[in-house]
Parts: C-alpha cells; sequence; structure tokens
C-alpha cells in the first residue's frame, strides 16, 4: 500500500454502503481519517467532489476521489495483499454481480425497515423473502460464498446481516427462519472482528430512533415494543 497518501472515508452513520467499506478497511487494518456528513444536509465541499452526490467517497491524498462502494473495496482489496478478491476473470466477474445483487438486496431491505406504506412494506417483504433463496443455494455445501475462505463478495453482505440482527434483537422476528444456511452464515459473519469494528457503535440507536421518528410500518405495527420493549404476539414482521 502507498503510504504516501492519506485516506478519508466520507460516510453517513446508518449507511449500509459505508458500513460495507468500513468492514474492508477494518479487515485489512487500513490507517484512514473518518468524515461523517448528514445527506439531507450535504455540506458545499462534499458536492464538489461526490459526482451523484452520495456516501461513501473516498479521498486518496488531497484530490484524488473513489465513489462506489464495490470500487472503493477493490481498491483497498488490491493495495493491501493478500487479496480477498479472485484473480481469475471469470471468477472476478461473477463476484462482482454478486456485489450489485448484495447492493439490491440491501437497498430493498432497507427499503422495507423504513417504509411507511403498507402495501409497499408487504412487497419489500415478499421480495426480500424470493431473493433471499439465491444466497442460501450459492452457501450449499459451503462456509462461505465463494468456498471454504471468506472473500470480499461475503464481506459485501455484511450490512444485510448487521441489519437483520438489529431486528432481531428490537423485535422478536427472525426473517431467516426458513433459510438454514443463511441463518447460520449470518451468525458467522456478524461475529467476525471488522464486522464488529466496522460499523458505528450508535447504529442500532440511530436505527431504532429513525424507524420511530418516521412512523414506519414497522413502528406503527409495535410502538408498544419500541417504546417500553412490550413484546408484540407473534411476529411482527409477517403481520399484514
Ligand atoms: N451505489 C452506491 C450507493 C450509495 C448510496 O445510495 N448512498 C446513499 C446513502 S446510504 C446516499 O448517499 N444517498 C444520498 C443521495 O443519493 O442523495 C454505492 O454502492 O456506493
Amino acid at each position: 500500500m502507498d503510504k504516501r497518501f492519506k485516506h478519508t472515508l466520507v460516510a453517513h452513520k446508518i449507511c449500509p454502503y459505508c458500513m460495507k467499506v468500513l468492514t474492508v478497511m477494518r479487515h485489512k487494518n487500513v490507517k484512514f481519517e473518518i468524515k461523517f456528513i448528514e445527506t439531507h444536509n450535504k455540506p458545499e465541499w462534499f458536492l464538489r467532489i461526490s459526482p451523484l452526490g452520495s456516501v461513501p467517497i473516498l479521498i486518496i491524498g488531497e484530490e484524488i476521489v473513489l465513489s462506489e462502494s464495490a470500487v472503493i473495496m477493490e481498491y483497498i482489496d488490491e493495495i493491501t495483499p493478500p487479496k480477498l478478491m479472485p484473480d481469475d476473470p471469470l471468477e472476478k466477474a461473477i463476484d462482482r454481480a454478486k456485489f450489485e445483487f448484495s447492493n439490491e438486496i440491501i437497498r430493498n431491505l432497507y427499503s422495507f425497515i423504513f417504509s411507511t406504506e403498507q402495501e409497499k412494506f408487504v412487497r419489500q417483504k415478499e421480495w426480500l423473502m424470493k431473493h433471499f433463496k439465491w444466497i442460501e443455494e450459492w452457501l450449499k455445501d459451503k462456509k462461505y460464498i465463494n468456498g471454504n475462505e471468506l472473500s470480499l463478495v461475503d464481506l459485501s453482505f455484511v450490512p444485510l446481516f448487521v441489519a437483520l440482527n438489529m431486528l432481531k434483537s428490537t423485535l422478536p422476528c427472525d426473517m431467516l427462519k426458513d433459510f438454514k444456511r443463511l441463518k447460520m452464515y449470518g451468525e458467522m459473519i456478524t461475529s467476525l472482528p471488522c464486522v464488529k469494528t466496522g460499523r458505528v457503535p450508535d447504529y442500532e440507536f440511530l436505527m431504532i430512533d429513525g424507524i420511530k421518528s418516521q412512523n414506519t410500518v414497522l413502528y406503527r405495527s409495535n410502538p408498544c415494543y419500541f417504546n417500553n420493549g412490550v413484546k408484540p404476539q407473534g411476529c411482527c414482521l409477517f403481520r399484514n
């Protein structure tokens, strides 16, 4: 890794794409600074350097800016051997497709969590259940997605399991109850040291606060639990 360059990650505290990058940075022991911004109130300096106005971005040195979580993850992986990404062009292409898949899963999971419309909430839930099957299939006879070793594609699914864990500890709901391999894999992934240190300590608090303050379906169907810790009867996520 080129030590001449300072790395500054610009992130938002509960952004799942930022969490992916942070996890890789922790796993690879990369030294970096972090600047948090609010996405609803983006600073001028940020809008000048982020092409799509989105986080994460990685500032390398004083002026090189990388955007897109998958691109930043691959760059960090490349400069800090041993690589977690395969060398074979086809295997690499397959993994990149899975990065895209993980981004869609995470986008839909966040829409589900923060949904304020009942119909959309149910639609997102069904979409997620349908697509979890793919990951369950990729894990057949394997510890990790690419075999018995951790690879970059595993780290791209980290925010999925962190968010599901947060829901599980907040509400007695297990969205993975019908996905045995995915459940075991998720437990293993969330116990990795880089996952524990790869997110802001107040992630759960901020997520719960957002779920409440945005008056989401999740909150409306279980206000007692969110306010007083009274457990709902049955599984809230599956109550239409
Ligand atoms: N494809 C992008 C997605 C990044 C993204 O959607 N970031 C959100 C925060 S979680 C954002 O910055 N939203 C603000 C906006 O787009 O205005 C990536 O993988 O980095």
